[in-house]
């Protein structure tokens, strides 16, 4: 790494004690930096980086809710502002029981990144809740939301923090939250949160549109290489909302997806999977992957194993964060893997991505691939401001243009800076270098 960084980023760790995901974001981004910093010597001067690590503002509170046996529960919520040069903070609520502030702190750090690639005007946040809705009752799962709400309300707005989904919080959890801030303020303001149900603000294409968008980037990728979706043999981490919707567009594209997965094990339908019945099982049942198995034949069903062990030529790790190390990289790359779209936020550790680049496999990181999501998302708050609601061929074709625009951005970054094909180069550098630009134009904020 460039010297005058590594200063910058030894400051940045010793601030933040004990949070080593946001450290390993932080870290990514740093090492694709140095060039930008020769050219641009007016960001190191005013100290860009040491802002932009410094979240503009960091919510933490108590969420106090009563289980359905009466029983009182605590949890921690949080909301970490990072930053607002290009527009309100925007990014999802993560509900899962391994949320602490670290965690939040680096998808709020990618967040900035991501949105900036979008080219929207939204700048970038995240929060959550150490809450773990599984195996709670649609009753629980409300007051939860319900309280968290009656926090998170005086922090948020359509023109200051729009949350909306991520893990463990999907479209009955953002209609609980909305219903709680409705009340609370007395104002019908559709624009406060993204990924609404259809018939009240909602827009069409949101809850397919990370697995889509990511799908969609990849094959921009692999035509780089003369190549496609068809006939690809596609393994996906996860059985939520982002893999779902990937599976369903990569089969759609012409793929085999033979594989995926929850955090208890993993399906492999050599068949290709059945996109109908997964989404039975998961959507309308929210039921575990091993009932997917009880209800196929051909299904063989790998109890605590890793979804990676299965050869694919494309992979797109759709769960979290770390779920794709070095080892798991060097089998799938010895295999055969021609491609990696990252639909979950740093899916692969610094060690994976290693093994990726140096055998030349392409690699869509997380902040360029999965960035359909938010980009629909911002799609939804310009619907809402100008109340219209557009059709689903409409909005899908402003997210795949979006997603080439993305696409076509972090390669001609990357050509520009000498890296030909380093889609990581190319998305930190071009998502910094509008917020830094947007940062110094707005004096010292
Ligand atoms: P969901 O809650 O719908 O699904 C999450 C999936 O990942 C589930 O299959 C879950 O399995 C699995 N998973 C979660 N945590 C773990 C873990 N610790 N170990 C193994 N498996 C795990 O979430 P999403 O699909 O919305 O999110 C998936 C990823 O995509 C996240 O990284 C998120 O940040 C990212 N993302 C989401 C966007 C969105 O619009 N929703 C936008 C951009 C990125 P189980 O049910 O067993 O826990
Ligand atoms: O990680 C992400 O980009 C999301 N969870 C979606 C954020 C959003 O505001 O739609």
């Amino acid at each position: 790494m460039d010297a005058r960084l590594e200063a910058v980023r030894d400051t940045v760790l010793a601030r933040n004690p004990g949070e080593a995901e946001f450290h390993q974001a932080v870290v990514e981004v740093f090492e694709s930096l140095g060039p930008v910093h020769d050219r641009h010597p007016e960001f190191l001067e005013a100290a860009i980086l040491e802002r932009l690590c410094e979240p503009e503002r960091q919510i933490i509170f108590r969420v106090p809710w009563t289980d359905d046996s009466g029983r009182v529960q605590i949890n921690r919520g949080f909301r970490v502002e990072f930053n607002s040069a290009l527009g309100p903070y925007k990014g999802g609520l993560r509900f899962h029981p391994s949320v602490y502030l670290g965690i939040v702190k680096f998808l709020g750090f990618e967040q900035i990144f991501k949105n900036a690639l979008t080219g929207m005007p939204i700048g970038g946040g995240k929060g959550g809740s150490d809450f773990d809705p599984s195996g709670r009752s649609d009753a629980e799962v409300m007051r939860f939301c319900q309280s968290f709400m009656t926090e998170l309300y005086r922090h948020i707005g359509e023109y200051t923090d729009v949350p909306a989904g991520d893990i463990g919080v999907g479209g009955r959890e953002i209609g609980y939250l909305f219903g709680q801030y409705k009340r609370i303020t007395n104002r019908y303001e559709s624009g406060v949160l993204t990924g609404k149900g259809i018939s009240w603000g909602g827009s069409l294409v949101r809850p397919e549109a990370t697995g889509f968008g990511t799908v969609i980037f990849t094959e921009e990728m692999l035509k780089t290489r003369g190549s496609s979706f068809d006939g690809q043999r596609v393994v996906v981490s996860g059985s939520g909302n982002v893999a779902i919707n990937a599976i369903a567009k990569a089969q759609a594209l012409g793929a085999a997806v033979v594989a995926c997965s929850d955090s208890s094990g993993y399906v492999v339908d050599e068949a290709g999977i059945d996109v109908g019945l997964l989404r039975q099982v998961k959507e309308v049942e929210r039921g575990r992957l091993k009932d997917y198995v009880l209800r196929r034949s051909g299904v063989s069903y790998v109890e605590a194993g890793s979804v990676w062990d299965v050869d694919a030529t494309v992979a797109l790790p759709c769960a979290t964060q770390n779920e794709l190390d070095g080892g798991a990289a060097a089998r799938l790359v010895r295999n055969g893997l021609l491609a990696v779209g990252e639909g979950a936020n740093m899916p692969s550790t610094r060690e994976a991505v290693a093994v990726f680049q140096e055998a030349g496999v392409l690699f869509g990181p997380g902040k360029a691939a999965n960035a359909g999501g938010v980009a629909t998302s911002a799609l939804e708050m310009q619907q809402n401001a100008s109340r219209d609601s557009w059709s689903f061929e409409h909005t899908e074709q402003r997210l795949t243009d979006i997603m080439v625009g993305i696409h076509d951005r972090c390669a001609s970054t990357a050509d520009e800076y000498g890296e030909p094909g380093n889609y990581v180069l190319g998305a930190n550098i071009g998502g910094f270098v509008k917020v830094a630009d947007a940062m110094l134009a707005q004096g010292l904020i």
